[in-house]
C-alpha cells in the first residue's frame, strides 16, 4: 500500500541517490521506496529506461510526474515538502548566493571518476577501500564492459530505446576508460585537494560567525551544501581517503565536521541504508550461483545413486 506521494527509485551505494536520502531524511519527509539494483543491471531494463531513459537513478515519481538529476529533486523537495528545515536559501540573499557557489564547487568532483578510478588503481587509496570484497570483485571485474554489450544488444532488441541505449553504452564506454586511465584520477584527486582547501575556508569564515559549537559550511542552519559534503566525504572515507582530505592535521575544521555530522540522525539514517548494500550484493551472488548448486546436488545425488546400486548389486 502506498504511504506517501513520493516514490524514490534508488540505490543503497549510488551516491546521487545518498544525496537525495539524505535531503529526504532532513526534510522528514515519508517516501515509497522502488530499489534498483545497479549490480545487476536493472537501470538498463526497458521498463527502467522508459522511466529515466538516461538509465541512472535516482528518479523521484510525484504522482504522475517523473523529476531526474539529483539536485532538480532536491529542489523540487525542498518546494513541495512544508516539513523540516528549508534546505536551500532564496539565491536572492546573501547566505543563498553562498550556497549556490558552494553547490557549484562541489558539483565540479567529479565523484564517479574518483569512486571507479580509485578503484581500479587502488595504490591511490590511503588506508585501503573499504568495501565489501565482493563489490569490488564486480566493479572492478569484467562488469563494465559487459554492460556495454548488454546495452548495444538491448539497442538491437528494443527498437523505441534504440538511441537511449546507444547513448548510454558510449558514455559508459567512455567512463571506464577514463577510470582506468591513472593521470585521470591522480588530476581529479588535485583537483579535488584545492576544493577542499575553499571548504576549509568556509567552514573558517562560518565558525567565526556563529557563537556555539553547532556550525555547518554557511552558518547554523544545515543546509543542501552540507547534504553535499556529508555525502561527498563519507565517499572518501569508504574510498580510504580520509587522510588526504580531512585530517586532523592538514585540515582540522572539516575533521571536526566529519565527526559532528555523525551525530546527526539523518546521517545516521543514510548511513545505515548505505549498510544494506552489504546482505543485498551476497544474497545476488547466491542467487547467481544457485543454478549451478542446483546441477551439482543432482550430479552428487547421481553419483551417490550409482555407488550405492553397485555396492548392493
Ligand atoms: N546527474 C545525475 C547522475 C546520476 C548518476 O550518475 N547515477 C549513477 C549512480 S550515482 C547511476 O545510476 N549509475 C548507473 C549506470 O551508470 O548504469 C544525477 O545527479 O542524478
Amino acid at each position: 500500500m502506498s504511504t506517501s506521494r513520493f516514490t524514490l527509485y534508488y540505490y543503497y551505494s549510488s551516491f546521487c541517490s545518498q544525496k537525495v536520502l539524505l535531503a529526504l531524511f532532513e526534510k522528514d519527509c515519508r517516501f515509497n521506496r522502488k530499489l534498483v539494483n545497479l549490480h545487476t543491471g536493472e537501470q538498463n531494463s526497458p521498463d527502467y529506461m522508459r522511466i529515466n531513459s538516461d538509465g541512472l537513478v535516482p528518479v523521484l515519481k510525484d504522482g504522475e510526474k517523473i523529476i531526474v538529476e539529483s539536485d532538480k529533486i532536491i529542489e523540487y523537495i525542498d518546494k513541495e515538502v512544508k516539513s523540516g528545515p528549508k534546505l536551500i536559501p532564496d539565491p536572492n540573499t546573501s547566505a543563498g548566493r553562498e550556497v549556490l557557489r558552494l553547490r557549484n564547487l562541489m558539483a565540479d568532483i567529479n565523484v564517479r571518476l574518483l569512486t571507479f578510478g580509485v578503484i581500479a588503481n587502488q595504490e591511490l587509496s590511503i588506508s585501503g577501500v573499504k568495501m565489501p570484497r565482493i563489490f569490488l570483485k564486480i566493479i572492478s571485474g569484467r562488469s563494465g564492459r559487459d554492460m556495454v554489450t548488454n546495452l548495444e544488444r538491448n539497442a538491437v532488441k528494443y527498437p523505441d530505446l534504440r538511441q537511449a541505449y546507444l547513448t548510454k553504452a558510449e558514455k559508459t564506454r567512455r567512463s571506464i576508460d577514463d577510470a582506468f586511465k591513472k593521470e585521470n584520477v591522480v588530476k581529479c584527486l588535485d583537483d579535488t585537494e584545492r576544493t577542499f582547501d575553499q571548504l576549509e575556508e568556509s567552514l573558517q569564515s562560518s565558525q567565526a560567525g556563529v557563537s556555539g559549537k553547532e556550525y555547518w559550511l554557511t552558518g547554523s542552519q544545515f543546509n543542501v551544501a552540507d547534504i553535499l559534503l556529508a555525502v561527498i566525504m563519507d565517499r572518501l572515507t569508504i574510498l580510504g581517503l580520509e587522510d588526504r582530505f580531512f585530517s586532523k592535521s592538514r585540515r582540522p575544521l572539516l575533521f571536526d565536521y566529519q565527526q559532528r555530522i555523525g551525530q546527526k540522525k539523518s546521517v545516521q539514517m543514510l548511513r545505515a541504508e548505505a549498510k544494506k548494500i552489504g546482505p543485498l550484493l551476497l544474497l545476488s551472488s547466491v542467487k547467481s550461483v544457485a543454478p549451478y548448486v542446483g546441477s551439482v546436488s543432482v550430479l552428487v545425488l547421481a553419483v551417490g545413486a550409482s555407488i550405492w546400486y553397485l555396492k548392493n548389486k
